[in-house]
């Protein structure tokens, strides 16, 4: 298989870079964020604002859509493309890290998990094998293993039981999608997991592993589980300086500037997170000078831009003022706003650190733009 992806720039200070994927629904340059769309739909968001906003890949979720509506009305639909009306790129999560966040009961083995569904309670299996099977009926872009995430503040041992478990599962996983493409049709890609909670050698060692199995893409998971910003960026840091730098990086479930820029210095590639929806539904809005809640009492007769610097249609035509009173009547039309904004503000983001390592001033550009975000107006 030829590469699916090309370094474009590298930052001579730092290790950001620019580059480029090569996917089924089209390519997509990097560094790039990802909206999350669990259920087949970024909320609050219809998919002509996605394209308007500019976003060429979304995230969504395999344990969800397994679960709602299920994998025979995708598979009528003929894909996940298709039931939601969306050409572009899609990457699904396994659906492993769910299960542990959403899932009343869980039990793993190492042939899969047994979980009950959150929605109905109703018993289900998946194994590693599955989850590609059912990713691949989806036809998604690019599809995750299945793996054990940790929460921070595990002991070594269930650290290393999780590894292990991730790293069967990879190789096996590996293997079914392999068993995909012979089949001819599908065409997606698929992206192992390096795990090992917050031990150093363990990260080592599932990284070897990951290494090892070449795959186009290699995804950290296990982290912003917990643990404070400095340990996180310790171990991203760790993490990714010990991977191939031919080969796309991927961190799991980041969304904040300050989060999404220290991977960006680190070398990552790619990166989601309902953070900015999920924060928007609560009335909450980045600005160039920090985010800050919508409710707050001074905006109600403040009649500018949630950011004075910011070109979304929501900054160039409605108030803070107005945007309060939505969210104070608990209006839908407050949480398409405000999650149209915070993900516009995040892409505007990415744009302006692709252009600054193109110009070779990344830590530059980082430096002066958390240097404004973090005096907060809260
Ligand atoms: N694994 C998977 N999905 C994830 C994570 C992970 O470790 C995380 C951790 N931040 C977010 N989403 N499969
Ligand atoms: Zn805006």
């Amino acid at each position: 298989m030829g590469s699916i992806f090309a370094i474009d720039q590298q930052d001579s200070s730092c290790s950001a870079r620019t580059g480029t994927l090569d996917l089924p629904h089209g390519k997509v340059s990097t560094p790039v964020f990802m909206p999350v769309g669990t259920n087949a739909t970024v909320k609050a968001l219809t998919r002509e604002d996605l394209k308007e906003i500019g976003f060429d890949i979304v995230l969504s979720n395999t344990y969800h859509l397994y679960l709602r509506p299920g994998t025979e009305v995708i598979s009528a639909a003929n894909g996940l493309h298709n039931f939601m009306g969306w050409d572009r790129n899609i990457l699904t999560d396994s659906g492993g890290f769910q299960v542990f966040s959403l899932a009343p009961f869980r039990k793993i083995t190492e042939e899969g998990v047994k979980f009950r569904s959150h929605i109905d309670g109703s018993y289900h299996f998946l194994s590693p094998e599955k989850v590609v099977e059912v990713q691949a009926l989806f036809g998604s872009d690019i599809q995750m293993q299945l793996d054990v995430c940790t929460p921070w503040g595990v002991e070594r041992k269930e650290a290393v039981r999780a590894l292990e478990t991730t790293s069967l599962w990879m190789n096996r996983a590996k293997q079914a999608w392999e068993t995909e493409l012979a089949k001819g049709e599908y065409k997606g890609l698929f992206f192992p997991i390096v795990q090992g909670n917050f031990f150093k050698e363990l990260r080592e060692e599932s990284a070897k592993r990951v290494i090892d199995a070449d795959c186009p893409g290699i995804a950290i998971g296990g982290l912003s589980v917990g643990e404070s910003e400095e340990l996180f960026l310790e171990f991203l840091n760790y993490t990714a300086a010990l991977l191939p730098k031919e080969k796309p990086r991927y961190v799991m479930g980041i969304g904040t500037p300050e989060y999404i820029l220290g991977a960006i210095e680190n070398g990552i590639d790619m990166f989601d997170c309902v953070f900015p929806t999920r924060t928007g539904r609560n009335g909450h809005v980045f600005t160039h000078k920090g985010c800050f809640a919508l409710k707050k009492a001074e905006n109600t007769l403040n009649f500018s831009p949630i950011d004075e610097e910011c070109g979304c249609k929501v900054c160039r035509s409605y108030s803070r003022a107005y945007l309060r009173h939505l969210f104070k009547a608990q209006e839908i039309l407050c949480s398409m706003l405000a999650s149209y904004h915070n993900l516009y503000f995040l892409n505007d983001l990415v744009l302006k650190a692709r252009r600054a390592i193109g110009e070779n001033r990344f830590l530059e550009f980082k430096k002066e733009f958390l240097g404004r975000y973090e005096q907060s107006e809260e």
